[in-house]
């Protein structure tokens, strides 16, 4: 691959409102503060979203400190890289621990440029195997029953192939279960976002009447060990999420039993190649994976789109169409259709961002520049 020079970076922050409010174990946001990235560099520019939330209530990461974290600790260690390709920003990067998120928004914006100017699209480069990928949506904890079958059922209604219920201590067996009533035998699975503990295993056992597909990380990130054992209670296949924050993470969850499914999400583990990497271990483990969300905009779900057309992404994803997220996106909206999305084929994501929107919806930039003076290291 042809190695570029980075040249600048514009960090760029939108203020995006959700179409309607969504609520997790974990809180309940009605829009979305968003840290975009373009990078300008010798082979043209490329795209790059950061899916850090405004605080730090999924994991560590957030994305004032992910900004922070890109201008003061991983931009510069680019810059001063001569000849750069996306294969080497975590090798580049490896020095600073953790900020995967952060880590993960540059390589894609890198990634962006190195295959727009290649001619190349994401899903190609990924290996791509289908021209659409099937969608499933997730559905944020509810005020009431009648409300929660009011939101599902306008989503079945509009195709979704597989409906996610976020559930709670408090909210888990009643919705499941009126949902399934309603609904019959849609392709369903539930998403606690670590409200239990391994304490809560016969509880949480009870959801095996419901036939769902997954329990998606019922226990916290750290707990690895913990949901092997719950494992061993629950019938209903254990799914992680925040738990998986590399591949080596995901080799020793599944030898440990941990899970059953792996939901992959590129800017949780650092960006799309390590997820890529991810997906091939799991392939060849035998564990099924399904691309997660982070409600992008149309940059991030353009690349989680391709990386869901891979051949072991046999779930649907909660890559949903953009009008469940945003009543107008910064790149032409993905739509549904038969509960699938098509997977873009021009160079790099794909996609065009509507810069006279963007501007809009823009309430901060900044630009990341290599120090003057300094001298770049050819490696
Ligand atoms: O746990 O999968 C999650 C959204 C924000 C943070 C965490 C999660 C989610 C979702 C929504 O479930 C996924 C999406 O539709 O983008
Ligand atoms: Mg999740």
């Amino acid at each position: 691959m042809n190695a570029l020079t980075l040249e600048a970076v514009e960090l760029r922050r939108i203020r995006m409102p959700l179409v309607a409010p969504f609520e997790t174990s974990f809180g309940i946001q009605t829009e979305r503060d968003i840290l975009l990235l373009k990078a300008i560099t010798s082979a043209g520019e490329g795209w790059g979203e950061c899916v850090a939330t405004e605080e730090p209530t999924y994991s560590s990461e957030y994305v004032d400190g992910a900004q922070h974290a890109l201008v003061h600790h991983l931009l510069p260690r680019l810059f001063i890289s001569a000849r750069l390709t996306a294969e080497d920003v975590a090798k580049v990067l490896r020095p600073v621990h953790g900020h995967h998120m952060a880590k993960a928004a540059i390589e894609m914006a890198v990634l962006d440029a190195q295959l727009r100017s290649a001619g190349e699209s994401f899903a190609r480069y990924f290996g791509a195997v289908r021209h659409e990928v099937d969608c499933g949506v997730s559905v944020g904890i509810h005020r009431t029953i009648p409300d929660l079958l009011q939101t599902v059922g306008d989503y079945l209604d509009q195709g979704y192939r597989r409906i996610k219920l976020k559930i709670k201590p408090g909210w888990d067996l009643e919705p499941v279960r009126a949902v399934r009533e309603r609904f019959g035998d849609v392709p369903l699975q539930v998403d606690a976002n670590t409200a239990y503990s391994v304490s809560d295993a016969e509880h949480l056992a009870e959801l095996d009447a419901f036939d769902l597909l997954l329990i998606e990380q019922p226990l916290p990130e750290e707990q690895v060990l913990a949901h092997a054992e719950l494992a061993k209670v629950v019938r209903t296949p254990i799914c992680l999420d925040e738990s998986i924050t590399s591949a080596q993470g995901a080799a020793d969850a599944i030898q440990l039993g941990a899970c059953q499914v792996v939901n992959i999400k590129p800017g949780r583990v650092g960006g799309y190649l390590e997820a890529r990497r991810i997906h091939d271990l799991c392939a060849s483990n035998h564990i099924p994976v399904w691309m997660g969300g982070m409600l992008e905009t149309g940059l991030g779900r353009a690349g989680n789109v391709a990386m869901a057309a891979m051949p072991n992404f046999t779930l649907p994803g909660d890559t949903s169409a953009s009008d469940r997220y945003y009543h107008r996106d910064i790149t032409e909206p993905f739509v549904l259709s038969e509960g699938r999305l098509r997977v873009p084929t021009g160079p790099g994501l794909g996609v065009t961002v509507d810069l006279e929107f963007l501007e809009q919806v823009t309430f901060a930039t900044e630009t990341a520049r290599p120090e003057p003076g300094r001298v770049r290291a050819t490696r």
